[in-house]
């Protein structure tokens, strides 16, 4: 067999889900061709290899390449101000409700060249790249009119372009979709925010037949704040993901269960807001909803650049366990972007992005902090 990279002798965490649990194999070998994964599994099985390059990985750790499943990585401006405010007293739907919050960032956002945008959110890109992340969604959200939504999203596909990275794009936008950004394939997914302090039920499902119409799919900000029945709407269009769910109740799960609609737990924004529910995490499990954990990277709630600390927190703060809080940034966050057919696990076929980490133990993934593990990264391939 002739490929174009060749990797012995690591502990591989296929997330395979024709394996138990993390799929592990030992003294694992990956091949790569064209970018893909031309072979994969025991060194002892293994054909005959003529490689371009080869490389022993010296029983390292490797995963999928991670994927942060929910970010608002492009925006304009900072919240510092807004984080002092509500270290004195202020709550963050109160700032909110009195103009400021996610406003001050559209405010910020609008005056801001499409180059400025980019400029800033690079930092925050190269932070989750250098942990290991090689596929990123990115929403807009913060423009609320078409000409800012459309430098987002613009700026987001011109993020992909400038690091080796996957974007998916998701458009947050109004009450009603602008067929002009869908047009311009700067979208891949509709995503909306209903809360009380953003849009109610009605406004969403109106979205949400925009979407569909144009044969987009969708993903909700869910019951974050209050239990408004995010879940089950967005299980009632399908929705790819129900993202937050603090306060999702028991019907709602069920209908997330039965519509295959993935949880995106962001402990980030739980952890940032000081908040007290936390999702429910047992009820999903019981149900056998697919769970993801994402960063939820935004200046307002979640000011978090790490998504190996939205595993930590997964775990220290939502209780999930190590293999949840690992297949939550893998195999289930690819399923929320419905890209599961490309990427998030290891297995033949799929694009050969991996994190090759320096770690004998899953556990220690999500366990260090401040102390980046991360030995190598690939991207299809490379
Ligand atoms: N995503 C959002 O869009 C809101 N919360 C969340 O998790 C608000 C983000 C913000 O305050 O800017
Ligand atoms: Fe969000």
């Amino acid at each position: 067999m002739h490929v174009d990279r060749l990797w012995t002798g690591g502990r591989l965490a296929t997330l395979d889900a024709a394996r138990p649990g993390l799929g592990l194999i030992e003294d694992g070998a990956i091949a790569a061709r064209d970018g893909r994964i031309a072979w994969i599994g025991p060194a002892r099985d293994m054909p005959a290899m003529e490689a371009e390059q080869q490389e022993a990985l010296e029983g390292r750790l490797v995963t999928p390449g991670l994927v942060d499943c929910h970010t608002h990585l492009v925006f304009g401006g900072s919240r510092a101000r807004e984080f002092e405010q509500r270290l004195a007293g202020l709550g963050y739907e109160e700032i909110a409700r009195a103009g400021g919050g996610i406003l001050a960032t559209v405010a910020a956002t609008r005056s801001a060249t499409e180059d400025e945008l980019v400029a800033s959110a690079l930092p925050r890109l190269d932070a989750l790249i250098a942990e290991g992340v090689t596929t990123i969604e990115i929403k807009s959200g913060y423009g609320l009119e078409l000409a800012t939504e459309m430098r987002q999203l613009r700026g987001a596909r011109r993020l992909g372009g400038l690091r080796r990275v996957g974007v998916c794009t998701t458009f947050l936008g109004a009450h009603a979709l602008p067929p002009e950004a869908a047009g311009a394939g700067l979208l891949d997914a509709v995503d909306a925010f209903m809360e009380g302090i953003a849009f109610s039920a009605a406004q969403t499902a109106r979205l949400f037949q925009a979407a569909r119409a144009l044969g987009l799919p969708v993903k909700l900000h869910a019951d974050q704040l209050s239990n408004g029945g995010g879940a089950a709407l967005a299980a009632r269009f399908g929705a790819l993901s129900a993202d937050h769910l603090e306060y999702s109740d028991e019907a709602g799960v069920a209908a997330m269960a039965r519509a295959g609609t993935v949880a995106v737990l962001l402990p980030g924004a739980f952890y940032f807001l000081g908040a007290q529910r936390p999702p429910p995490v047992a009820l999903l499990r019981a149900l056998r909803v697919p769970i993801a954990v994402a960063t939820d990277c935004n200046p307002g709630s979640s000011p978090l650049c790490s998504l190996r600390l939205a595993m930590n927190m997964g775990a220290t703060l939502f209780r999930l366990t190590i293999a949840e809080t690992i297949a939550g940034v893998t195999r289930e966050a690819a399923r929320a972007l419905g890209r599961l057919a490309e990427i998030g696990t290891l297995e033949r076929g799929k694009w050969c992005d991996l994190a090759i980490w320096n770690v004998e133990r899953p556990a220690e993934l999500p366990y260090v902090l401040g102390l980046n593990p991360l030995a190598q990264r690939i991207w299809r391939g490379a």
